[in-house]
């Protein structure tokens, strides 16, 4: 179970936190969070990053062995033009060979970064991204077969911001750090001395890998300082394997505005908000009370075969503190009203004429898990994923119906190169949260998506499709397709 080891140690439910005496403005906060780096590449259209080794010590005790680009843990939030050719530089100063694959950008196959164009150590990658697509906020992280789960737990991953100038003219809060928040949220584990360590036993591989200490970019028990206005959220789940269901401590909403690859038409007012690895969700939140309130989250709701064999799916135990929130009243307030309108469009294409799949994401079950070589205990259809292996071929201008279905856990499912829709939800219509445009879809039983293929990726570089859980993925919940020009 996760708690909060510092500033709140011993506090964990919602009731708890809600007795806790509301603390004065001069008294907090300690360690105020910190955004990543922002780097603004929409005048140059180009920007470079080094994969690093660094030293960072999470919890003031012991110094950890990370990762990052251009820092210690983690990578700079860059800024895109959402029209632009962007030139990417990307240098390896690790000792392994890494990918840079950019999460929710729509470009074509040669230049997606996935595991067929790995960057050896001391190497250069400068792909020349094709940016065609609606603002959003995407991310990005290391795809390298087998070592993903390891190379994104170490540090491998950042945020994009995908932009068209005018979010001042819709309204929304666009001031980076001060009412516009990028909030990368992961979950670590770490040993007596304080070091994060990355031990994966079978069940860890079966259920997928959780920490039992929450960082928001990074840091532990930091607090967000906000204006006593509206503020906006951008939430990316960078975990392995931990799915949050996220609500605020006082039951206040969340409007939500964007989904994974785009903005809604008009906010939806969200008491819950489920963020399954891979995910992003852009809410706004109104702090106009000047009250502290916390982001809490439930337990992982995806307990898989124990939560399957007893007949439920619940979490156990409390909700944790993902992150507190201060007003400052010195912060000058520039956005105060829920914008009405968003221009975002939503997803409304005819899926008469799509061609059909059926996805099936599999675990071996049993003994036979043990017995397997640790990348073929899943399987998509009864394939583990072969990097000599194409899985299908379609073509540019196709539009596709997939049915995904998850047997005995949730598995957060993402498609390379495309964004979809979501057309159902075990044969309900999809729920609020999935009605916007998303590359990534926590699947529990059975969903429908809905997609066309704008960009092309060659048989030598194709796109990947895979369950988001990084150790499912790395044990081979995975196929890959070329999309013919
Ligand atoms: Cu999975």
């Amino acid at each position: 179970m996760i708690t909060r080891r510092t500033v709140l140690s011993g506090l964990g439910s919602a009731a708890m936190l809600s007795q806790l005496p509301t603390r004065a403005w001069a008294d907090v906060p300690a360690k105020a969070l910190q955004m990543p780096l922002l780097v603004d590449a929409v005048e140059t259209g180009r920007f470079a990053m080094t994969a690093q080794a660094g030293i960072t010590n999470f919890l003031g005790r012991a110094e950890s062995r990370t990762w990052g680009f251009e820092q210690p843990f983690l990578g700079p939030t860059l800024r895109l033009h959402h029209r632009s050719e962007t030139a990417a530089e990307v240098r390896n100063g690790l000792d392994e060979a890494v990918s840079v694959h950019w999460h929710g950008l729509v470009v074509p196959g040669d230049v997606d970064g996935g595991p067929h164009q790995l960057v050896q150590p001391g190497q250069t990658w400068s792909p020349v991204l094709p940016i065609d697509q609606p603002p959003a906020t995407v991310w990005y992280h290391s795809h390298t077969h087998a070592r993903t789960a390891e190379q994104v737990q170490m540090g491998l991953a950042g945020v994009l911001h995908l932009t068209d100038g005018q979010d001042d003219a819709r309204g929304l809060p666009t001031a980076y750090g001060v009412d516009d928040l990028t909030l990368v949220l992961q979950d670590r584990r770490f040993d007596r001395d304080g070091r994060m360590a990355y031990r994966v036993s079978m069940p860890d591989q079966m259920m997928g890998f959780l920490g039992d200490t929450m960082l928001v970019n990074g840091q532990v028990g930091a607090t967000a300082v906000v204006p006593k206005g509206l503020v906006r959220l951008r939430l990316l789940n960078g975990s392995n394997a931990r799915i949050y269901t996220l609500a605020l401590s006082d039951g206040r909403p969340m409007h939500l505005i964007g989904t994974d690859t785009g903005l809604l038409d008009r906010p939806i007012a969200l008491e819950t908000l489920t963020l399954a690895p891979g995910e992003r969700y852009e809410v706004l939140v109104d702090f106009g009370d000047g009250m502290e309130v916390s982001l809490l989250s439930g337990q992982n709701i995806n307990e898989g075969m124990m939560g399957g064999m007893m007949g439920g799916r619940r979490a156990s135990g409390p909700p944790f503190e993902v992150l507190p929130f201060v007003v400052d009243p010195q912060v000058p307030v520039r956005v105060s009203r829920l914008p009405e309108a968003l221009g975002g469009s939503r997803p409304n294409m005819s899926s008469s004429d799509a061609v059909e799949r059926r996805i099936t994401l599999d675990m071996a079950m049993g003994p036979g898990m043990m017995m397997r070589r640790a990348e073929n205990r899943f399987s998509i259809n009864g394939q583990p994923f072969d990097m000599s292996t194409l899985n299908f071929t379609t073509r540019v201008g196709q539009l596709e119906k997939w049915t995904v279905s998850a047997n005995m856990m949730m598995h957060p499912f993402h498609v390379h190169g495309v964004t979809f829709q979501v057309l159902s939800e075990n044969g309900q219509a999809p729920r609020p949260q999935n009605t916007g445009w998303k590359d990534t879809l926590l699947v529990d039983g059975a969903a429908e998506i809905l997609m066309r293929f704008d960009r092309p990726a060659a048989e030598a570089r194709p796109y990947m499709f895979h369950c988001h859980i990084l150790e499912h993925e790395d044990g081979g919940m995975m196929g890959q397709f070329a999309v013919k020009g």
